[in-house]
């Protein structure tokens, strides 16, 4: 690949959505615990994440999601604020702790009572309520009886799908169980930078397992209690590998990368199996997918719909920056990501908006027949807010728009992409970043709460608004 050429600046951010189908979906996206705060409010416990924001040095700055956006007490303001941009839906998630204190037993009613509010007030707005029911606020509880390396957590969160979808599921058609399980099996397990905050590969990789364990068993729940034919999917976060050369041992790397970063979710799902070349892959660093008996068949449970989160890809190569291929000291094969020198977001990834066409394209060719849709795309940019609270934002319009435009460079390249959230709607609380990196569309300004759309939000609600008058609607 030659990605010093993909990333040059929107020419135009006007004709993004050119080429897009009249039925195409918009929507932003949020997660409960990145907005909603009222932590100790209503009967929630706490999850991993709270806990996680009290370790010191875990969080930039100490934050946490005890206030967040107060998202729970702003909900009606926020939902006029959706609708005023005119997108169709609106993705959030539920946070388990708020409607299953502790992670067991029956749903807490007050809790569940406010997602029932925010649906009745997308409905009253239509706006499309898009649910995710994982978003990685596992009960606390449930992390000190084992967390996702423990299989019991699995069938845990398949309890939990069911009392949301006993709650909701009369106004609700689109339901996604986890969003990123590569997050909250890798950041969470393995690298311990997100909750738990544990360093254990093979622990990681017995919690992929009970992650898409979880999926299927919830997938299986979620039909058999929905009042009516629901659209099921799951979240990926996923990017291109690209080998840095033609290299055998480059091409093997960029394997290895989409392997562990993609393959091992997307085949399990999708094709009824775990890929080969991983699982030994997997056995050379002494870890193994602790399959039983019938699992893959729940968790290949038939999907209506691919969420993928797209920010960023990578190139990789096989040998150190100067020298031969050789093993890692570990006694693996050795990878590493090279740099690309492209303009970078505030999270320092790079700007690679064809990594996402033709990861789209390469998604409709191996597993043909899933509907996508891009859940997540977006970027941190360091805002300068004017003393009005507007923001300038070409910077994150660029993004968007170049984003966009890849989207339907896929779609006519054959692939079946049917909608795109913005993430996020509003600044949050961005993880193990704190309040520092801002995703919004909308910026909030964290001393006072006030919400101010930022130029990238005009313009996105401009955007699907003309496309909208193209359709017709
Ligand atoms: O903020 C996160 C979100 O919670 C999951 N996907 C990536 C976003 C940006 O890091």
């Amino acid at each position: 690949m030659d990605a010093t050429t993909d990333s040059r600046p929107a020419e135009a951010a006007a004709d993004a959505a050119a080429g897009l189908p009249a039925d195409f979906l918009w929507g932003v996206a949020t997660s409960a615990y990145q907005i909603e705060g009222a932590h100790e409010e209503d009967g929630r416990t706490p999850s991993i994440w709270d806990t996680f924001c009290r370790v010191p040095g875990a969080v930039v700055g100490g934050e946490n999601g005890d206030t967040a956006c107060d998202h729970y007490h702003r909900m009606p303001d926020d939902v006029a604020l959706i609708a005023g941009l005119g997108v169709d839906a609106y993705r959030f998630s539920v946070s388990w702790p708020r409607v299953q204190p502790g992670g067991r037993g029956p749903a807490n009613a007050r809790g569940l009572a406010f997602y029932d509010r925010l649906v009745d007030e997308l409905l009253a707005k239509d706006v499309l309520p898009w649910i995710t029911l994982y978003h990685w606020d596992l009960p606390q509880e449930l992390e000190d009886a084992g967390g996702w390396p423990a299989r019991d957590t699995a069938h845990r969160f398949a309890d939990f799908a069911e009392l949301v979808m006993d709650g909701l599921g009369d106004r609700v058609r689109h339901w996604t169980t986890l969003n990123e399980p590569w997050c909250s099996a890798m950041l969470g397990y393995e690298q311990g930078v997100h909750a738990p905050g544990r360093k254990d590969f093979p622990e990681a990789i017995r919690a992929v397992h009970h992650l898409l364990l979880g999926h299927g068993l919830a997938a299986q729940r979620l039909r058999a209690a929905a009042p009516e034919p629901i659209q099921l999917g799951i979240t990926l976060n996923m990017g291109t590998a690209y080998p840095a050369s033609d290299r055998a041992a480059d091409r093997d790397a960029a394997r290895r990368a989409d392997g562990l970063g993609a393959r091992i979710y997307l085949d399990p799902l999708l094709r009824g199996r775990y890929p080969a070349d991983v699982v030994a892959d997997l056995a050379l660093a002494g870890a193994e997918l602790p399959v039983q008996d019938g699992d893959l068949e729940l968790i290949a449970e038939p999907l209506d719909l691919l969420g993928v989160n797209y920010y960023s890809s990578h190139v990789f190569s096989g040998t150190p920056e100067h020298g031969e291929p050789e093993a890692a000291p570990t006694g693996e094969p050795f990878s590493r990501i090279v740099p690309q020198q492209l303009p970078v977001t505030a999270m320092g990834w790079d700007i690679i908006p064809r990594g996402l066409t033709d990861l789209l394209v390469r998604l409709g060719r191996d597993y043909p027949g899933l509907p996508l849709y891009i859940t997540e795309n977006g970027a941190a940019f360091d805002d300068t807010a004017a003393p009005d609270g507007t923001v300038e934002d070409a910077d994150r319009t660029a993004y968007l728009a170049d984003h966009i435009r890849a989207v339907a460079a896929a779609r006519t390249a054959g692939a079946d992409v049917r909608g795109y959230f913005a993430w996020s709607l509003m600044d949050n609380f961005e993880w193990a970043y704190g309040y520092d990196k801002r995703f919004g569309l909308v910026r909030v300004d964290y001393d006072t709460q006030r919400r101010t759309p930022k130029r990238s939000a005009l313009w996105f609600s401009d955007t699907v608004r003309r496309h909208r008058e193209q359709r017709g609607g």
